[in-house]
């Protein structure tokens, strides 16, 4: 028996994922459950990894990453984007209304413009301060908290079976100027095959895209591994490298399969995802590898 409609999604972000789930129950799009969602983590102050309020880089911008891919293995992605809190809503017009799948920076924010996104300040009062303390010292070296970080990857299984993600950032609190993560990238913050699965990331984005994990998990389900065993097997291709120093950051990954069997693990303990499923929404914390 498949398990649908369902949705999963990083951290604790039981709105999103209500909001995500209301759009399934009435029989709308997984595309359309996953942008929904992911819009309320954008708009949402609190959450300084994302949208709004989202913690800027070294030079006090924040600039904000974000793709969605639908269930025909469409893909579309802003990079660097400044001003405008919906990026995930703009991913979702690049793919739809362009020739193109990744649009960057002033272009990026330009396009978003003439289709009807309005520019407004991202950095909240909250952020500044907390980037005017970084400055202080200015650690050069992004650290990675590993009990508390937000990004939201988003996969939606909907009434008619089919499967679309989402994923959107600020990325890594005081970033360089320029620096990209793996949240945008397809393969790497995400990735959905709709004959298969779905998968996405949050933590490290170097470590993510080095190993290209979302794609990775997906290749696993499809050669008959579980959604677990996938997410497991990735998280051992980053840890697994010699020399590699996994104590000092997180990665975490959640993924769905056709039958709406889900899978997540992280490097660490304190990544949690919340599933709606069965008509029920909960956080749950995720099994992890440093015991
Ligand atoms: C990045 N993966 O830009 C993102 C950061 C993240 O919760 O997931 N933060 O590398």
């Amino acid at each position: 028996k498949i398990v649908k409609p369902l949705v999963i999604a990083t951290w604790r972000t039981d709105l999103a994922v209500e909001t995500a789930a209301a759009v399934l129950e009435k029989g709308g799009s997984a595309l359309d459950a996953v942008e929904q969602g992911c819009r309320i983590e954008e708009a949402n102050e609190k959450n300084q990894t994302v949208g709004l309020g989202g913690l800027p880089d070294r030079d006090g911008n924040v600039t904000l990453d974000a793709c969605i891919m639908d269930d025909k293995g469409n893909y579309g992605s802003v990079l660097g984007v400044k001003n405008i809190k919906h990026v995930i809503s703009v991913a979702r017009k690049v793919m739809e209304e362009t020739p193109h799948v990744m649009l960057v920076g002033d272009g990026a924010e330009l396009f978003a413009v003439t289709q009807g996104f309005e520019r407004e300040n991202l950095l909240t009062e909250q952020s500044k301060k907390a980037w005017e303390k970084w400055k202080e010292k200015s650690e050069y070296k992004p650290i990675i908290n590993i009990e508390n970080h937000d990004t939201i990857g988003m996969l939606a299984l909907d009434k008619e079976g089919n499967i679309s993600g989402a994923c959107t950032t600020s990325g890594l609190a005081y970033k360089m100027a320029g620096r990209v993560g793996d949240s945008p990238i397809i393969g790497g913050g995400l990735f959905v095959d709709n004959e298969i699965g779905g998968a996405a990331a949050t933590g490290l984005g170097e470590e993510v895209l080095k190993t290209v994990g979302s794609f990775l998990i997906v290749e696993l389900m499809r050669q008959g591994k579980t959604p677990q065993a996938a997410c497991e097997e990735a998280i051992g291709r980053i840890v697994n490298k010699l020399g590699k120093n996994y104590k000092d950051f997180q990665v975490g990954y959640i993924a769905v399969n056709k039958q709406g069997e889900t899978g997540a693990y992280s490097i660490h303990e304190w990544f949690s995802y919340n599933v709606y499923k069965d008509k029920k929404n909960q956080n749950i914390k995720s099994d992890y590898f440093n015991k």
